[in-house]
């Protein structure tokens, strides 16, 4: 049996449209919960097993797992049908479980500097900075027009999502908006929109 405990308009929400993607939307209970918002609305769902309060948590066969990142990992293994991810023996393996990680080992950590305007070399020693991150993407956008090649994956989702989701994150031109553009027209991307009454 598999759970995942959501809230609209949230990380869970990329695990929703994931599921969807990969065809497994059915083999899935969503259990819907309130979280605490970034205005300071809501709250935490006494019912979200969550330890943080937090989305997306799922639970396969009563084992449960927290980060959006490596749930969509387990995901595309348990679900392999799909290809949206990058099984064992497939030669791009490495390049999808980098983009995996980067995302949060990096990209997170330096939005949340960029965007609270927090400027300190230390952080700057190890994480790099904003721009930096977009020039890792970029250069990987303008050779492939997906993450890891010619196919969108999890990898895409992950990251695309952010920025679809957060519009001003997003450089003005280059590879990024194009590759935004064609993630949001995306059937997936359309339905998950219309779920979170977007
Ligand atoms: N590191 C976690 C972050 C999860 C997270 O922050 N989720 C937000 C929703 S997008 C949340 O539940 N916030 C409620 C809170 O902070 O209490 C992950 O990658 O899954």
């Amino acid at each position: 049996m598999i759970e995942l405990y959501h809230a609209p308009r949230s990380r869970s929400s990329s695990i929703v449209q994931l599921l969807d993607d990969l065809g497994a939307l059915d083999r899935v209970t969503i259990r819907e919960v309130t979280i605490t918002r970034s205005d300071g609305s809501d709250g935490p769902d006494p019912s979200n097993p969550h330890p943080d309060g937090k989305v997306p948590y799922l639970v396969h066969d009563g084992i449960g797992m927290t980060e959006v990142n490596a749930i969509m990992l387990y995901l595309t293994d348990l679900f392999p049908e799909a290809g949206l991810g990058a099984p064992m023996g497939d030669p791009l393996r490495p390049r999808f479980l980098s983009w995996m990680a980067w995302y949060g080992n990096v990209l997170e950590p330096v939005v949340h500097f960029h965007f609270m305007e927090i400027d300190s070399p230390g952080l700057k020693r190890t994480f790099r900075d904003f721009a930096t991150a977009v020039e890792r993407l970029e250069s990987q956008l303008t050779k492939t027009p997906w993450l890891i090649g010619d196919r969108f994956t999890a990898a895409d989702q992950l990251i695309a999502h952010m920025f679809h989701f957060f519009p001003q994150f997003q450089p003005k031109d280059g590879p990024i908006p194009d590759w935004v553009a064609r993630y949001a027209a995306r059937p997936a991307t359309q339905r998950q929109a219309a779920r979170d009454g977007l």
